[in-house]
């Protein structure tokens, strides 16, 4: 297909190693597709025009990898990243696979389950940091519970607030260039998952004793999961600076974890999403942190990821066009009449004036807002029509 939706290096689009290599299993069924080795994968995601790939610790290099297994891995995954012109913006150390991690990470109960998160968490940042990563995603999926029986929830968020302390000190003295991005997620893989929204994170965060080095990835799918409006989250996010990384997919409210392509459940909402990060020009990564239906082959990967990429452009260009619409545009100053020649901070006159002032409360109560009329009009760019 040769349209201006092609993908482009500017456009920053990455995928993780897990997602193109999501082999389709799910608690009911067994994988349907082979394993992926990373260096095919790198070379499918250049194949698709995808700009970066990221991974876990274990995405690369197995658990058990010795050493010499690991350097051997390394140099392997360098060359296919310089044979096909991939980079690796974004690592990340997997917490929740291995059963030693079945009572959390950072927050479990036992101390030496805690003492070796910190030390695989390590080992994670020292392998993205050899291979150029300049963000480290932590998402503690099974940082959570199924019984608060277990342990108090406060001693939950003290001892996660110890580990990222500790690894924003290790990430100085290593002279690594890593901003953290904290990940929420409501619940699975635990019944429920500690830091359950990005505004969690986002309150956590001011707690630490580096706030600056973290900030914060949310996920559509994770918002989506608990109904919650994702572009609202990432709205909050970016206007407090923290919006290091964004996972890109999508996810029917309510359901399991689904990681669909993005766009494919709801195109509104990823539409809005797009529009929100081009218009306030979010310079990051753009990851798709989804992978294909279970039905698929690599062929189907391939269109799996080809449409993810695809849909945001579009969405970029329908949310051009949106800007660029002359009865939107109308819209949107009648709508905003008049705001700005409010003054909005503080003042001994402003109070004063404020109180002598008489309102029309009526005449406010009356006006209608013409947004049916607006929303329709998004409807129809995003319908084709306009
Ligand atoms: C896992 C999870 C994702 C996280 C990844 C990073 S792994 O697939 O579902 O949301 O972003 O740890
Ligand atoms: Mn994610
Ligand atoms: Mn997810």
């Amino acid at each position: 297909m040769t349209d201006s939706f092609q993908p482009r290096p500017e456009h920053k689009f990455s995928f993780g190693l897990w997602t193109v290599g999501n082999p389709g299993r799910d608690p009911f069924g067994e994988p349907v597709r082979p394993r992926l080795a990373p260096t095919d994968a790198v070379k499918l995601l250049a194949e698709v025009g995808a700009w970066g790939v990221n991974f876990h610790d274990n995405d690369l290099v197995p658990i058990d990898a010795t050493r010499p297994e690991r350097d051997h891995i390394v140099k392997a995954f360098k060359q296919a990243l310089s044979d096909h012109g991939m980079v690796v913006p974004m690592a990340t150390v997997n917490l929740f696979t291995d059963p030693a991690f079945r009572d959390g990470a950072f927050t479990a109960n036992d101390p030496n389950v805690r003492a070796y998160a910190l030390q695989k968490t390590m080992g994670a940042m020292d392998l993205g940091a050899e291979m150029g990563a300049t963000i480290f995603v932590l998402w503690g999926g099974r940082e959570g519970t199924e019984t608060d029986a277990c342990r108090r929830p406060d001693e939950a968020v003290k001892r996660l607030r110890e580990a990222v302390d500790f690894l924003c000190e290790y990430n100085i003295e290593q002279k690594y260039r890593y901003r953290f991005a904290l990940e929420a997620k409501p619940n699975e893989p635990r019944g429920d998952i500690y830091m359950a929204t990005t505004g969690a994170y986002l309150g956590f965060i001011a707690t630490l004793a580096r706030p600056d080095m973290v900030g914060v990835n949310p996920e559509v799918a994770h918002e989506h999961m608990s109904g919650l409006n994702v572009t609202h989250a990432v709205a909050q996010a970016w206007e407090a600076g923290k919006l290091f990384h964004i996972d890109l997919n999508d996810q029917h409210v309510g359901r399991y974890d689904q990681d669909f392509r993005f766009g494919a459940a709801n195109p509104r909402s990823a539409f809005f999403l797009v529009k929100f990060l081009e218009d306030v020009g979010y310079g990051g990564p753009r990851h798709f942190d989804a992978h294909a239906y279970r039905t698929e082959d690599l062929e189907g990967v391939k269109a799996f990821a080809r449409g993810c990429m695809r849909t945001y452009l579009i969405l970029r260009d329908k949310a051009a066009r949106w800007n660029a619409d002359p009865e939107i545009h109308a819209l949107l100053s009648q709508i905003g009449g008049g705001r700005a020649s409010e003054p909005r901070v503080y003042s001994a006159e402003r109070v004063e004036g404020l109180k002598a002032r008489t309102f029309d409360r009526a005449a406010l109560a009356r006006q209608g807002l013409a947004y049916e009329q607006l929303d329709q009009l998004t409807t129809e760019i995003l319908l084709g029509v306009r």
